[in-house]
């Protein structure tokens, strides 16, 4: 989930570094040469084949596996230069993915009181529809329409239920489970990237992960009655957790990354990969070795554009605080206050929403 404004979560803030192929790409013809480039040269950033990683995390010999070490090279690149990047080989097939935006295409095109049937509100945990400026960032309405399907702790709050009215199921069932075991081995392969043990993130950190998986619909523009409209579908913020998956269409350039000399580049749809960045919480607990990238979306094209965000999150109780191994690498010294992630998560919550 993201944060709003210098603050963080459902919408945030704070800097990667870019290398220099990221922060030259300019025109579109400039920037298709340089990312070919860039991969040409072996760049993870764009793509890189992740299944040694995805293959192989959980084998008792990984260790000695110089193809995943390879990967987890890169994912340290990519976690300190940019922290975001695609990935590709990551064992989630590509109809599915346009299955799960193709099913959200079809929930936003529901009249609106069909979507309505399934509203967000604070009695189901926040969970459902937000109509359309619902969501705000920087005090500022986003040109979004969402639903947010959300980790249950109480059943009776299950999202499940209440899409049962519509007699509509979101998500293809596996899904989730695909997506959060992803998830859950790439942040194995980013613990390795900083040092620390493959399970540097299970048990009280991240063993019991709290997920938002957010289907986002940003109309055309013009579309949306000029006393209504805002210039920006998601107001620029980083992300609040640990790592964020975002599955987009593949065929429309909205989603914008601030590169370290202050320009909004676009992270192009490269098919049947997913664009990944790095949350807060990530920050905290590494001591700011890695850092989340301020990005936005701003939807300029004659299309309705959607995207399936899986932000994947400590522990909900979990205390987020500097690891020693992080300390020791960064001059011994935490340089962040422990956070309480439900705690900071409700707080970006509760002024995310016009009331
Ligand atoms: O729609 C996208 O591509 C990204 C959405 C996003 O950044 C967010 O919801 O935090």
């Amino acid at each position: 989930m993201s944060s709003a404004g210098p603050s963080t979560s459902y919408n945030c803030i704070s800097l990667g570094l870019w290398p220099d192929w990221w922060r030259k790409a300019s025109s579109q013809a400039a920037e298709e040469a340089e990312l070919q480039s860039v991969h040409a040269n072996g760049c993870w950033h764009l793509g890189e084949d992740i299944s040694p990683l995805v293959e192989k995390i959980d084998d008792p010999n990984m260790a000695n596996d110089k193809d995943l070490l390879q990967v987890v090279r890169l994912l340290d690149d990519a976690c300190r230069e940019a922290g975001f990047f695609y990935v590709k080989g990551h064992g989630i097939a590509e109809p599915l993915m346009k299955e799960v935006r193709d099913v959200t295409h079809k929930f936003f095109q529901l009249p609106y009181e069909e979507k309505l049937k399934i509203k967000m509100t604070p009695q189901n945990g926040y969970r459902g529809y937000q109509r359309l400026g619902e969501n705000i960032t920087n005090g500022k309405p986003d040109m979004q329409e969402a639903i947010d399907l959300i980790a249950e702790k109480k059943k009776r709050h299950s999202i499940m239920r209440l899409l049962n009215l519509v007699n509509m199921e979101i998500l293809p069932h596996q899904w989730k489970e695909l997506i959060c075991d992803l998830s859950r081995k790439i942040m194995q392969g980013i613990a390795l990237a900083l040092g620390g043990p493959v399970d540097a993130f299970e048990g009280r950190t991240a063993g019991d992960p709290f997920w938002v998986c957010r289907l986002i619909g940003y109309p055309v523009s013009t579309d949306i009655l000029e006393e209504h409209r805002t210039d920006t579908g998601c107001g620029a913020h980083t992300d609040y957790g640990l790592l964020t998956l975002v599955n987009q269409d593949d065929d429309i350039c909205a989603l914008e990354v601030k590169n370290q000399s202050g320009e909004w580049i676009y992270a192009k749809p490269i098919p049947g990969t997913f664009v990944c960045n790095i949350g807060d919480m990530l920050k905290v607990w590494s001591n700011g070795i890695y850092q989340p990238t301020l990005h936005r979306v701003v939807n300029n094209s004659p299309r309705y554009r959607v995207s399936v965000a899986f932000f994947y999150e400590s522990n909900f109780d979990a205390a987020i605080e500097p690891v020693e191994f992080c300390r020791e690498r960064t001059g011994g010294v935490a340089k962040y206050e422990k956070v309480v992630y439900g705690e900071h998560l409700i707080k970006k919550v509760l002024n995310n929403f016009i009331k």
